[in-house]
Protein backbone atom coordinates (compact mmCIF):
# COMPACT_ATOMS: atom_id res chain seq x y z
CA UNK A 1 0.00 0.00 0.00
CA UNK A 2 1.20 3.32 -0.71
CA UNK A 3 1.79 5.28 2.97
CA UNK A 4 4.15 7.38 1.42
CA UNK A 5 3.64 10.53 -0.17
CA UNK A 6 5.88 12.03 -3.22
CA UNK A 7 6.37 15.01 -2.08
CA UNK A 8 7.20 15.45 1.09
CA UNK A 9 6.16 18.87 1.86
CA UNK A 10 6.30 20.69 5.26
CA UNK A 11 1.94 20.25 5.57
CA UNK A 12 -0.40 18.63 7.72
CA UNK A 13 -0.90 15.09 5.36
CA UNK A 14 -4.16 13.85 6.13
CA UNK A 15 -4.63 10.81 3.24
CA UNK A 16 -2.63 9.50 1.02
CA UNK A 17 -4.26 7.03 -1.32
CA UNK A 18 -2.36 4.59 -4.09
CA UNK A 19 -2.16 7.95 -6.44
CA UNK A 20 -3.25 11.21 -4.43
CA UNK A 21 -2.23 13.12 -1.31
CA UNK A 22 -3.95 15.47 0.57
CA UNK A 23 -2.52 17.74 2.93
CA UNK A 24 -4.64 20.72 5.05
CA UNK A 25 -4.23 24.15 4.38
CA UNK A 26 -6.22 25.51 7.00
CA UNK A 27 -9.86 25.25 8.18
CA UNK A 28 -11.34 25.93 4.96
CA UNK A 29 -8.99 24.55 2.43
CA UNK A 30 -7.16 21.25 1.23
CA UNK A 31 -4.27 20.61 -0.89
CA UNK A 32 -5.27 17.93 -3.14
CA UNK A 33 -2.00 16.43 -4.84
CA UNK A 34 -2.14 14.05 -7.87
CA UNK A 35 1.12 12.14 -8.46
CA UNK A 36 2.40 10.49 -11.29
CA UNK A 37 2.14 6.90 -9.01
CA UNK A 38 -0.05 3.92 -11.53
CA UNK A 39 -1.57 1.10 -9.92
CA UNK A 40 -1.97 -2.06 -11.97
CA UNK A 41 -4.05 -4.94 -10.27
CA UNK A 42 -4.11 -2.67 -7.10
CA UNK A 43 -0.72 -2.78 -6.72
CA UNK A 44 1.64 0.71 -6.62
CA UNK A 45 4.61 -0.22 -9.19
CA UNK A 46 7.82 1.61 -8.14
CA UNK A 47 8.41 3.41 -11.19
CA UNK A 48 6.25 6.68 -12.25
CA UNK A 49 4.77 7.50 -15.45
CA UNK A 50 5.81 11.04 -15.82
CA UNK A 51 2.99 13.96 -16.14
CA UNK A 52 0.19 11.33 -15.58
CA UNK A 53 -0.59 13.34 -12.22
CA UNK A 54 -1.12 16.59 -14.88
CA UNK A 55 -3.30 14.74 -16.93
CA UNK A 56 -5.76 13.50 -14.32
CA UNK A 57 -5.31 16.99 -12.95
CA UNK A 58 -6.09 18.78 -16.33
CA UNK A 59 -8.98 16.37 -17.29
CA UNK A 60 -10.64 17.33 -13.98
CA UNK A 61 -10.18 20.75 -14.78
CA UNK A 62 -11.75 20.61 -18.10
CA UNK A 63 -14.82 18.76 -16.62
CA UNK A 64 -15.42 20.89 -13.88
CA UNK A 65 -15.01 23.45 -16.20
CA UNK A 66 -17.88 21.90 -18.92
CA UNK A 67 -20.61 21.09 -15.68
CA UNK A 68 -21.33 24.70 -14.16
CA UNK A 69 -24.66 23.55 -12.91
CA UNK A 70 -22.87 20.88 -10.24
CA UNK A 71 -21.33 22.91 -7.46
CA UNK A 72 -17.18 21.35 -6.97
CA UNK A 73 -14.54 21.99 -4.33
CA UNK A 74 -11.84 23.89 -6.71
CA UNK A 75 -10.90 26.71 -5.68
CA UNK A 76 -7.37 27.66 -7.09
CA UNK A 77 -4.86 25.89 -9.52
CA UNK A 78 -2.42 29.62 -9.21
CA UNK A 79 0.70 28.57 -7.61
CA UNK A 80 0.36 31.82 -6.17
CA UNK A 81 -2.58 31.03 -4.31
CA UNK A 82 -0.01 28.11 -2.33
CA UNK A 83 0.97 28.76 0.51
CA UNK A 84 4.56 30.17 1.56
CA UNK A 85 5.60 26.40 2.92
CA UNK A 86 4.75 25.30 -0.33
CA UNK A 87 6.64 27.70 -2.52
CA UNK A 88 9.75 25.55 -2.88
CA UNK A 89 7.54 22.70 -4.00
CA UNK A 90 5.99 25.05 -6.56
CA UNK A 91 7.54 23.54 -10.43
CA UNK A 92 6.77 19.87 -9.00
CA UNK A 93 3.37 20.71 -7.75
CA UNK A 94 2.23 23.15 -11.12
CA UNK A 95 -0.96 21.27 -12.89
CA UNK A 96 -0.82 18.58 -10.55
CA UNK A 97 -2.07 20.19 -7.94
CA UNK A 98 -5.90 21.98 -6.98
CA UNK A 99 -6.32 23.94 -3.57
CA UNK A 100 -10.40 22.76 -2.52
CA UNK A 101 -13.04 23.43 0.18
CA UNK A 102 -12.65 20.80 2.58
CA UNK A 103 -16.08 19.26 3.21
CA UNK A 104 -17.60 16.41 5.13
CA UNK A 105 -16.63 13.71 2.78
CA UNK A 106 -19.59 11.12 2.40
CA UNK A 107 -18.43 7.86 2.95
CA UNK A 108 -19.51 5.99 0.04
CA UNK A 109 -18.50 5.89 -3.52
CA UNK A 110 -21.00 7.57 -6.32
CA UNK A 111 -20.41 4.67 -9.22
CA UNK A 112 -22.51 5.10 -12.32
CA UNK A 113 -22.52 2.14 -15.01
CA UNK A 114 -23.86 2.56 -18.47
CA UNK A 115 -22.29 -1.05 -19.78
CA UNK A 116 -21.99 -4.26 -17.97
CA UNK A 117 -18.33 -4.96 -17.18
CA UNK A 118 -16.30 -5.34 -13.90
CA UNK A 119 -18.05 -6.35 -11.00
CA UNK A 120 -21.26 -4.88 -12.58
CA UNK A 121 -20.69 -7.95 -15.32
CA UNK A 122 -19.71 -10.26 -12.12
CA UNK A 123 -22.61 -9.54 -9.97
CA UNK A 124 -25.31 -10.08 -12.90
CA UNK A 125 -23.31 -13.39 -13.76
CA UNK A 126 -23.73 -14.66 -10.57
CA UNK A 127 -27.24 -13.56 -9.17
CA UNK A 128 -28.86 -11.49 -12.68
CA UNK A 129 -28.92 -8.46 -10.57
CA UNK A 130 -26.64 -4.91 -10.77
CA UNK A 131 -26.78 -3.16 -6.89
CA UNK A 132 -29.25 -6.04 -6.22
CA UNK A 133 -31.53 -4.56 -9.25
CA UNK A 134 -32.46 -7.16 -11.33
CA UNK A 135 -31.64 -6.88 -15.25
CA UNK A 136 -32.99 -8.37 -18.39
CA UNK A 137 -31.71 -11.73 -18.92
CA UNK A 138 -28.83 -12.52 -21.92
CA UNK A 139 -26.93 -9.47 -21.48
CA UNK A 140 -23.38 -10.29 -22.61
CA UNK A 141 -20.06 -8.72 -21.06
CA UNK A 142 -19.53 -5.00 -21.99
CA UNK A 143 -23.17 -4.58 -22.90
CA UNK A 144 -24.85 -0.99 -23.04
CA UNK A 145 -27.25 -1.49 -20.33
CA UNK A 146 -30.80 -0.11 -20.83
CA UNK A 147 -30.53 3.29 -18.58
CA UNK A 148 -27.35 4.49 -16.72
CA UNK A 149 -27.35 2.92 -12.85
CA UNK A 150 -26.01 4.02 -9.80
CA UNK A 151 -23.98 1.48 -7.99
CA UNK A 152 -22.84 2.51 -4.57
CA UNK A 153 -19.78 0.74 -2.89
CA UNK A 154 -18.35 1.62 0.00
CA UNK A 155 -14.64 1.53 0.89
CA UNK A 156 -13.27 -1.38 2.89
CA UNK A 157 -10.94 -1.61 5.17
CA UNK A 158 -9.01 -4.15 3.16
CA UNK A 159 -8.90 -0.99 0.44
CA UNK A 160 -11.11 -2.88 -1.91
CA UNK A 161 -14.76 -1.37 -2.68
CA UNK A 162 -17.55 -3.43 -1.73
CA UNK A 163 -20.80 -2.88 -3.62
CA UNK A 164 -23.88 -2.27 -1.65
CA UNK A 165 -27.53 -1.67 -2.41
CA UNK A 166 -28.91 2.17 -3.14
CA UNK A 167 -31.14 1.56 0.26
CA UNK A 168 -27.87 0.64 2.29
CA UNK A 169 -26.21 3.85 0.95
CA UNK A 170 -29.54 5.50 1.50
CA UNK A 171 -29.21 3.84 5.27
CA UNK A 172 -25.51 5.39 5.19
CA UNK A 173 -26.28 8.65 4.19
CA UNK A 174 -29.87 9.54 4.89
CA UNK A 175 -32.15 9.17 1.91
CA UNK A 176 -32.61 12.68 1.07
CA UNK A 177 -28.62 13.46 0.91
CA UNK A 178 -28.42 9.69 -0.86
CA UNK A 179 -30.74 10.76 -3.42
CA UNK A 180 -29.52 14.21 -4.48
CA UNK A 181 -26.21 12.94 -4.89
CA UNK A 182 -27.62 9.98 -6.74
CA UNK A 183 -29.05 12.00 -8.76
CA UNK A 184 -26.28 14.36 -9.46
CA UNK A 185 -23.70 11.27 -10.14
CA UNK A 186 -26.23 10.00 -12.94
CA UNK A 187 -26.04 13.32 -14.72
CA UNK A 188 -22.71 13.62 -14.26
CA UNK A 189 -22.21 10.48 -16.05
CA UNK A 190 -24.82 11.06 -18.84
CA UNK A 191 -23.10 14.43 -19.39
CA UNK A 192 -20.16 13.07 -19.70
CA UNK A 193 -20.70 10.13 -21.64
CA UNK A 194 -22.57 12.00 -24.29
CA UNK A 195 -19.79 14.12 -24.80
CA UNK A 196 -17.15 11.50 -24.85
CA UNK A 197 -19.17 9.43 -27.15
CA UNK A 198 -19.00 12.61 -29.52
CA UNK A 199 -15.30 12.38 -29.84
CA UNK A 200 -15.61 8.73 -30.56
CA UNK A 201 -15.19 7.90 -26.87
CA UNK A 202 -17.21 5.37 -24.64
CA UNK A 203 -17.49 6.08 -21.10
CA UNK A 204 -18.30 2.32 -19.55
CA UNK A 205 -18.48 3.69 -15.57
CA UNK A 206 -17.04 6.16 -13.75
CA UNK A 207 -17.19 6.79 -9.97
CA UNK A 208 -18.06 10.19 -8.04
CA UNK A 209 -17.19 11.41 -4.47
CA UNK A 210 -19.74 13.96 -3.01
CA UNK A 211 -19.17 15.97 0.30
CA UNK A 212 -21.11 18.44 2.13
CA UNK A 213 -20.33 22.27 2.91
CA UNK A 214 -20.96 23.93 5.93
CA UNK A 215 -24.13 25.47 4.71
CA UNK A 216 -25.20 21.79 3.64
CA UNK A 217 -25.35 21.58 0.38
CA UNK A 218 -23.80 18.79 -1.68
CA UNK A 219 -20.61 19.12 -2.62
CA UNK A 220 -18.52 17.55 -6.15
CA UNK A 221 -14.99 16.38 -5.00
CA UNK A 222 -11.94 14.48 -5.98
CA UNK A 223 -11.23 13.60 -9.43
CA UNK A 224 -13.70 13.75 -11.89
CA UNK A 225 -14.05 11.47 -15.06
CA UNK A 226 -10.13 10.46 -15.24
CA UNK A 227 -9.04 7.69 -16.85
CA UNK A 228 -8.05 6.80 -13.10
CA UNK A 229 -11.87 7.02 -11.93
CA UNK A 230 -13.75 5.73 -14.89
CA UNK A 231 -13.51 3.32 -17.70
CA UNK A 232 -13.02 4.27 -21.57
CA UNK A 233 -12.72 2.70 -24.39
CA UNK A 234 -11.83 4.16 -27.59
CA UNK A 235 -15.23 3.54 -29.31
CA UNK A 236 -13.66 2.10 -32.61
CA UNK A 237 -12.39 -1.00 -30.76
CA UNK A 238 -15.48 -1.91 -28.85
CA UNK A 239 -17.32 -5.73 -28.89
CA UNK A 240 -19.38 -6.39 -26.92
CA UNK A 241 -19.19 -10.44 -25.22
CA UNK A 242 -15.29 -9.40 -24.43
CA UNK A 243 -13.80 -6.83 -21.57
CA UNK A 244 -12.73 -4.26 -23.69
CA UNK A 245 -9.21 -2.85 -23.50
CA UNK A 246 -9.25 0.26 -21.37
CA UNK A 247 -7.19 3.34 -23.45
CA UNK A 248 -4.73 4.26 -20.29
CA UNK A 249 -3.68 0.86 -18.15
CA UNK A 250 -4.23 -1.53 -20.91
CA UNK A 251 -0.99 -1.45 -22.15
CA UNK A 252 1.02 -1.56 -18.53
CA UNK A 253 -1.47 -4.41 -17.78
CA UNK A 254 -0.28 -6.31 -20.85
CA UNK A 255 2.68 -6.24 -20.49
CA UNK A 256 2.47 -7.32 -16.93
CA UNK A 257 0.28 -10.51 -17.82
CA UNK A 258 3.18 -11.74 -20.05
CA UNK A 259 5.14 -12.02 -16.58
CA UNK A 260 5.18 -14.75 -14.27
CA UNK A 261 3.76 -12.39 -11.73
CA UNK A 262 1.95 -13.08 -8.48
CA UNK A 263 0.29 -9.48 -8.06
CA UNK A 264 1.29 -9.39 -5.00
CA UNK A 265 4.01 -7.10 -3.45
CA UNK A 266 6.61 -6.31 -4.71
CA UNK A 267 5.69 -5.45 -8.32
CA UNK A 268 8.29 -6.16 -10.90
CA UNK A 269 10.27 -2.92 -12.44
CA UNK A 270 8.77 -1.21 -15.16
CA UNK A 271 11.41 -1.33 -18.72
CA UNK A 272 11.75 2.51 -19.86
CA UNK A 273 9.28 1.21 -23.08
CA UNK A 274 6.61 0.21 -20.95
CA UNK A 275 6.64 3.42 -18.60
CA UNK A 276 7.18 5.71 -22.20
CA UNK A 277 4.29 3.78 -24.16
CA UNK A 278 2.18 4.29 -20.58
CA UNK A 279 2.86 7.84 -20.91
CA UNK A 280 2.01 8.67 -24.44
CA UNK A 281 -1.21 6.28 -23.26
CA UNK A 282 -2.26 8.98 -20.78
CA UNK A 283 -0.97 11.72 -23.17
CA UNK A 284 -3.57 10.69 -26.22
CA UNK A 285 -6.31 10.24 -23.31
CA UNK A 286 -6.45 13.41 -22.46
CA UNK A 287 -6.18 15.15 -25.79
CA UNK A 288 -8.75 12.60 -27.65
CA UNK A 289 -11.26 13.32 -24.05
CA UNK A 290 -10.17 17.60 -23.54
CA UNK A 291 -9.76 18.70 -27.65
CA UNK A 292 -7.16 20.09 -26.32
CA UNK A 293 -3.27 18.98 -27.00
CA UNK A 294 -1.23 18.06 -23.58
CA UNK A 295 1.56 21.03 -24.25
CA UNK A 296 -1.36 23.63 -24.21
CA UNK A 297 -2.68 22.61 -20.37
CA UNK A 298 0.70 22.47 -19.87
CA UNK A 299 1.26 26.45 -21.02
CA UNK A 300 -1.95 27.25 -19.62
CA UNK A 301 -0.73 26.50 -16.08
CA UNK A 302 2.51 27.28 -16.78
CA UNK A 303 4.27 23.92 -15.84
C1 LIG B 1 -11.61 15.22 1.06
C2 LIG B 1 -12.39 16.79 2.57
O1 LIG B 1 -9.17 10.87 -2.52
C3 LIG B 1 -9.22 10.60 -1.35
O2 LIG B 1 -8.13 10.24 -0.67
C4 LIG B 1 -6.94 10.04 -1.41
C5 LIG B 1 -5.79 10.60 -0.71
C6 LIG B 1 -10.51 10.65 -0.62
N1 LIG B 1 -10.58 11.85 0.16
C7 LIG B 1 -11.20 13.00 -0.16
C8 LIG B 1 -11.09 13.86 0.89
C9 LIG B 1 -11.89 16.11 0.01
C10 LIG B 1 -11.63 15.76 -1.35
N2 LIG B 1 -11.44 15.47 -2.42
C11 LIG B 1 -12.44 17.38 0.32
N3 LIG B 1 -12.74 18.31 -0.64
N4 LIG B 1 -12.67 17.66 1.62
N5 LIG B 1 -11.89 15.60 2.32
C12 LIG B 1 -10.39 13.15 1.87
N6 LIG B 1 -10.08 11.92 1.37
Amino acid sequence: MGTNATFDLPLELIATGKVRDIYALDDERLLFVTSDRISAYDVVMNEQIPDKGRVLTGMTKFWLERESEVPNHLISMSVADLPVEAQPFADDLNGRFMIVRRLNMMPVEFVVRGYLVGSGWSEYRRNGTIAGMPLPEGLREADKLPEPLFTPATKAVTGHDENISEDAAGEILGEARMAEARDLAIRLYQAGADYASSRGIILADTKFEFGVDPSGKVVLADEVLTPDSSRYWPAEEYKPGTNPPSFDKQYLRDWLSGLDWNKEPPPPALPVDVITGTRTRYLEAYERITGQKFDDYMKEVGA
